[in-house]
């Protein structure tokens, strides 16, 4: 392959999401969740990584490992822990750490809304209710009042998709509801606080736009009605509310598999992740393609990729394989602006707890110590010559 396709100014990085690393979310709908014995929970998320108070290592690390883009995550239940109620302490939390970003020459790309609610808007009915994307815009405009000025990229909601069905329809993540008609009014709401938020956001100066979970479909024979049934809802309306935004982010971890009945399992004899998820890194040029057509041509952003892991050279060659497709789309035209990596950190991983270890940086449960695996060094060196080393076919 030739050296450097890979765009001046491409952004090469990582990704977290607040309540994952940071550690003591007691105010969310998550903790709540978690201690909940109705929950499938397998346990709490604790100190998580500490990285509340460990922030500025963590950044310091990735700086030093090559990258020069930081994903992140503000978490609301500490913004606004009351109704109308704002921390001031926490809104500084925050810009300290968009602060260290910049020292370390990293450019943060900040996340609004990753997965969270705060326990006071769950409470009113969360995101079945409409009237949360009111509460959320006023959320969002508390803080671009303070740190709109100092970041260049925002993700509004974070896979609003995974929310909706995994909260309202699949009974997994909180408030843990069975139910056609609730995780309808679920994307409604969330795409009406998209609408705004990106409005507030603009207005504040960054670049915007909303982060989805995406799979490679494959339609086996007789599966056409299964698999549009299962789009729709899940991707095709949220690819049309991000018409016009400034980027996507594109998630996606592996393809998923159609017949008559449905989704089915990976496919025997196809190497299978630590998630169960099939080994399957071109799943991410295929959703990459997808998106720049469905959406008439927004600009790419790979907001999460990677795969939890207990052997790190699996992870490097489905990086590797994951990256070779992002050029072959960039050859093709495609307009994809930089790839984070998910995870910088091993992290809380929802129901799953510490089990799926998706990082590039091993931690220690006990003293929390920091451990960057031989794939965290390759992936740095490829941001360090913008991808013109490291991902010669192997
Ligand atoms: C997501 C999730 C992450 C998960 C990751 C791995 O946005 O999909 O944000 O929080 O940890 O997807 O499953």
């Amino acid at each position: 392959m030739n050296a450097s396709a890979f765009p001046e100014r491409f952004l090469w990085g990582t990704a977290t999401a607040a309540h994952q690393v940071e550690g003591g979310n007691w105010n969310s709908d998550w903790w709540a969740w978690e201690h909940d014995p109705a929950s499938s929970c397998i346990e709490p998320s604790g100190d998580a990584c500490d990285h509340f108070h460990r922030y500025r290592e963590d950044i310091q690390l990735l700086a030093e490992l090559g990258f020069n883009t930081y994903r992140f995550s503000l978490e609301w239940s500490r913004i606004e822990p009351e109704n109308g109620e704002f921390s001031i302490a926490a809104l500084d939390h925050y810009a300290r750490m968009i602060a260290a970003c910049r020292e370390a020459e990293l450019e943060p790309v900040v996340t609004l809304h990753h997965f969270t609610t705060p326990r006071w808007v769950a409470a009113r009915g969360g995101w079945a209710n409409a009237e949360t994307a009111k509460l959320f815009g006023r959320y969002v405009e508390r803080v671009m009042a303070q740190i709109g000025d100092q970041i260049g990229l925002v993700c509004t909601i974070n896979e609003p998709n995974v929310v909706a069905t995994m909260g309202y329809l699949v009974g997994l993540f909180p408030p843990g509801e069975r139910d056609f008609s609730r995780r309808t009014a679920a994307n409604d709401t969330f795409i009406d606080a998209h609408r705004r938020a990106v409005e507030i956001v603009r207005a504040a100066g960054p670049k915007v736009g909303l982060t989805l979970a995406m799979s490679q479909w494959v339609t086996l024979d007789g599966g056409e009605e299964a698999v549009a049934a299962l789009r729709d809802p899940y991707e095709d309306v949220f690819l049309a509310a991000a018409r016009g935004d400034d980027f996507i982010g594109v998630q996606t971890y592996t393809r998923t598999r159609v017949g008559p009945a449905g989704q089915l399992g990976p496919e025997d004899g196809v190497e299978t992740t630590l998630m169960g998820y099939e080994f399957w890194p071109e799943a991410l040029e295929a959703t990459i393609r997808l998106v720049w057509e469905e959406t008439g041509h927004v600009p790419v952003l790979v907001t999460e990729n990677g795969i939890a892991a207990a052997e790190d050279h699996r992870r490097i060659e489905y990086v590797r394989r994951a990256l070779q497709g992002v050029r072959r789309a960039l050859d093709d035209g495609i307009d994809v602006v930089g790839y984070t990596h998910w995870s910088a950190l091993d992290n809380f991983e929802w129901v799953f707890g510490y089990g799926p270890t998706f990082g590039l940086i091993g931690v220690d449960r006990a003293t929390q110590e920091r451990v960057a695996k031989p794939s965290a060094h390759w992936l740095g060196d490829v941001a360090r010559s913008n991808g013109s080393l490291g991902l010669e076919t192997s």
